[in-house]
């Protein structure tokens, strides 16, 4: 049974401002993802110290949150074999300026701090945060019309 998994993406202020969140959900659309939870929020200061926890020591960090609440974020929930790590190769190295052409970041970004996306980085990171931005009721199974033809009759669930 192939890995199906649930990943978290944040479509940060900066790609809200530069007119960005229909090129970077197309990108995730037409890699053959679900998208099975969808929704513009604003975060405040308690879920931004809870999610970016592990930066709390960085000199970076209060920028680092006062830039995340400069206008709303999109969240959603992408669904797909291997989704955590295929995400993780869209969206490309933190900083825009590293990141390979043809990842968003590397095709949208020039910085580290805005870098037009946020995605969990495990299994473990991708259930605490559908748990942080997402209540049951906002997440939606349904089935995607083009399953048969995304994956392999062997990598079907
Ligand atoms: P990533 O998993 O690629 O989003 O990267 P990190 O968890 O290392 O960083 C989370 C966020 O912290 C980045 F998206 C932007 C911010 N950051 C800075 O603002 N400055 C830095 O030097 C490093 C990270």
């Amino acid at each position: 049974m192939a890995n199906h998994e649930r990943t978290v993406v944040l479509i940060k202020p900066d790609a809200l401002q530069r007119a960005l969140v229909g090129e970077i959900i197309k990108r995730f659309e037409q890699k053959g993802l679900k998208i099975v939870a969808l929704k513009l929020m604003r975060l405040g200061d308690a879920i931004l110290n809870e999610h970016y926890g592990h930066h709390k020591e960085k000199p970076f960090f209060p920028k680092l949150k006062a830039f995340m609440m400069q206008a709303p974020v999109v969240a959603m929930i992408l669904e797909g074999i291997d989704a955590i790590t295929v995400v993780r190769s869209i969206a490309g190295k933190t900083s825009g300026r590293e990141a390979d052409m043809g990842t968003i970041r590397g095709d949208f970004s020039m910085s580290t701090q805005a870098n037009i996306v946020h995605s969990s980085d495990s299994k473990e990171t991708a259930e605490a945060e559908i748990k942080r931005f997402f209540k049951e009721e906002d997440i939606l199974d349904y089935t995607h019309g083009n399953y048969n033809f995304v994956y392999g009759e062997e990598e079907r669930g």
